[in-house]
C-alpha cells in the first residue's frame, strides 16, 4: 500500500529528526505555535530559526561540558582499574542496549514505539487538563530516549509475567512513562515560574521530583518563614577583599573548577591523558589542566547564551499552542535552561556540594564492601545538583544551596547502587543515575515487582493524584500561574 508506505516514511523522518532531536522539536513547536497565532511568515521563519539555533548553542555548551569533563571523571575508573558502574545517561543507555537481549530475550527495537505512545499519553494528559490538571509537555527528545531505555529494563524486571505479551507490556510501560513525564514536569511549574519570574517554561528532564523536593525542603528548612527570618542568597553575599572576585560568575567558576579538576587530573596523572590522546606528550601538564578547567566557564557561558536566544521564542510561540490545542499549558525544557536565571554562582556551588556528597557516598560503599561500586558520572553530578542547588538558593539561600545538593549527591549514589545492582544493569557497566532514577523509579520498581498489577495501578494512581493535590491546595492560582503570571503574583499577595 503506497499510502501507508508514504505515511510511514513521514513518521519515521519525524521521529528520527524532530521528536528525538531536541533543537528541532523546539523549532517545530515554535513554528506550529506561531502558525496557530497567525504570525507573519517571515516573523515565523525568524522565530523558528532563533529557537533552533538557540537550542543548538545550548547543546554546544552542554555537550562541550560533557565531552570535556566526562572522560576526566571516568578516567578515575580506568586509572585505578575499578570495575564499577558509572552513573551517566549515555553509559546507562549503552548498558541497556548491551544487556537487554541476554537478560530478557528481547531486542530494543520497541523502544521507539514506547517513546511515541508515552508521548501521546503526555499530550492527552495535558489536552484534558480540566480533569487531569497536567500543564506541561515534554520537549527534550534525547532525554526521552534515555528514559524509555531505562524504563523498558526496569519494568520488564519488575513484571516478568508481561514478557510474553508485547502489546500489554508496551501499554503498561507507556502509561507509566507518559504519566511520569506529564506529572514530573508539572511539578516544576511553580519552582520555575518563581525562579524565572514567569518566563513560561517548566523542566522536562531527569530530576523533576528532585526539583520539587528541593523547592519544598529549602523553603521549610531554610526559608524566610513568612518574613521572620533573613535568607541570604548566593548573589547577595557580601564578600570581603580577595573573596569579592567570587561574586563574578566566570571568575568563581574558573577558580573553583581549576582547584577541583586540577586535583582530580593530578591524581589521574599525565600518562593517562597522553595515552588517551587528550594531550600531546610534549605539552606542559600544568598548563593543560589549567586550560581544560577554564573551559568549564567557557561552556557555561555558551549554554547561557543559548538559553537567552531561544527561550523567549519558544515561550511566546507556545501561547499559540496553549490557546488552540493544549489549554493552559507551557513547554517542559532541558534543565540547563534554568541556568540562565537566578544566581549563576548557585549553579557552581550546587555542583560542588553534590560532588562532595557523591564522593562521600562512594567512599562509604567502598568501606562497607558494597557489591556494587558507583563511579560518579559528570551529567548527574553536574546537571542534577546544579539545578537542585539553583532552586534551593531561591528559597533558602546559600545554606540550602550547599546542604540540599550535598544530600542529593549521597542519595544519587546510594539509590543508583541499590537499583543498578538489583536489576542487573550494574554488570553492564552503567546506569542512568539521574536524581529521579535513583529515587522515584527504584520505588516504582519495588512496588511493581512485589505487588504485580496491583503495584502498576498503585504507581499510576499515585502519579495522577499528585497534580490533583497541588490543584486542591490553590484552585485559583493553579492555572493562573501558567496563564498570567502577573495576575498570579497579585493573587498570591492577596492570599498572604
Ligand atoms: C542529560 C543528558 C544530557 C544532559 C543535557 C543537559 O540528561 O542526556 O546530554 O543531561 O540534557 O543540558
Amino acid at each position: 500500500m503506497a499510502i501507508f508506505d508514504t505515511l510511514y516514511a513521514i513518521w519515521s523522518f519525524f521521529a528520527t529528526y524532530v521528536l528525538q532531536q531536541a533543537p528541532y522539536m523546539v523549532g517545530f513547536l515554535t513554528l506550529l505555535g506561531y502558525c496557530l497565532m497567525g504570525k507573519k511568515w517571515y516573523d515565523t521563519l525568524a522565530g523558528t530559526l532563533k529557537a533552533i539555533i538557540g537550542m543548538l548553542i545550548l547543546g554546544a555548551g552542554s555537550s562541550g561540558l560533557t565531552s570535556t569533563f566526562r572522560p576526566i571523571l571516568a578516567g578515575l575508573k580506568d586509572r585505578f582499574n575499578l570495575t564499577a558502574c558509572v552513573i551517566d545517561p549515555y553509559y546507562g543507555q549503552n548498558a541497556v542496549t548491551a544487556g537487554v537481549e541476554e537478560t530478557f530475550g528481547k531486542g530494543f527495537s520497541q523502544a521507539m514505539t514506547l517513546l511515541l505512545i508515552a508521548f501521546i499519553v503526555n499530550i492527552l494528559l495535558v489536552r484534558f487538563n480540566k480533569i487531569t490538571k497536567c500543564r506541561t509537555l515534554f520537549t527534550t527528545g534525547h532525554v526521552q530516549v534515555q528514559q524509555a531505555a531505562t524504563a523498558y529494563w526496569l519494568i520488564m524486571f519488575a513484571l516478568p509475567g508481561l514478557l510474553s505479551n508485547n502489546v500489554a507490556l508496551i501499554i503498561v510501560m507507556a502509561v507509566i512513562l507518559g504519566a511520569y513525564w506529564a506529572v514530573g514536569s508539572n511539578l516544576t511549574v511553580k519552582p520555575m515560574q518563581e525562579l524565572s519570574e514567569g518566563a513560561g517554561f517548566a523542566i522536562a528532564h531527569q530530576q523533576m521530583f528532585g526539583i520539587r523536593l528541593s523547592y519544598f525542603l529549602s523553603d521549610k528548612l531554610f526559608g524566610d518563614k513568612g518574613g521572620k527570618r533573613k535568607v541570604k542568597k548566593v548573589g547577595e553575599m557580601e564578600m570581603p577583599g580577595f573573596f569579592s572576585i567570587f561574586s563574578e560568575n566566570m571568575v568563581c567558576t574558573a577558580i573553583l573548577m581549576t582547584i577541583f579538576f586540577g586535583i582530580i587530573m593530578a591524581i589521574i596523572g599525565k600518562p593517562f591523558f597522553v595515552e588517551t590522546g587528550a594531550m600531546a606528550e610534549t605539552m606542559n601538564f600544568g598548563f593543560y589542566c589549567f586550560n581544560t578547567s577554564l573551559n568549564f566557564a567557557v561552556y557555561l557561558a555558551i549554554l547561557q547564551l543559548g538559553v537567552r536566544t531561544f527561550v523567549t521564542e519558544l515561550t511566546a510561540s507556545f501561547q499559540g499552542i496553549a490557546d488552540k490545542l493544549l489549554p493552559s499549558s507551557i513547554p517542559g525544557v532541558d534543565c540547563a535552561v534554568c541556568f540562565g536565571f537566578g544566581d549563576s554562582n548557585a549553579v557552581t556551588f550546587g555542583f560542588l556540594a553534590g560532588l562532595a556528597g557523591q564522593i562521600l557516598a562512594i567512599l562509604i560503599l567502598i568501606v562497607t564492601g558494597s557489591p556494587t561500586i558507583i563511579i560518579c558520572g559528570f551529567v548527574p553530578v553536574f546537571f542534577d545538583n546544579a539545578t537542585i542547588g539553583l532552586v534551593a538558593n531561591e528559597k533558602g539561600g546559600l545554606k540550602a544551596c550547599l546542604v540540599i545538593p550535598f544530600f542529593s549527591g549521597l542519595i544519587q549514589v546510594f539509590g543508583a547502587a541499590f537499583i543498578a545492582g538489583w536489576v542487573g544493569l550494574a554488570s553492564y557497566g552503567g546506569y542512568l543515575g539521574m536524581f529521579d532514577w535513583d529515587t522515584v523509579w527504584p520505588a516504582f520498581t519495588v512496588v511493581m515487582r512485589y505487588l504485580g498489577y496491583f503495584g502498576v495501578a498503585l504507581v499510576v494512581i499515585v502519579l495522577l493524584a499528585i497534580p490533583q493535590i497541588e490543584y486542591m491546595m490553590d484552585k485559583k492560582g493553579y492555572f493562573l500561574i501558567t496563564e498570567d503570571y502577573d495576575a498570579y503574583v497579585e493573587h498570591k499577595q492577596g492570599r498572604a
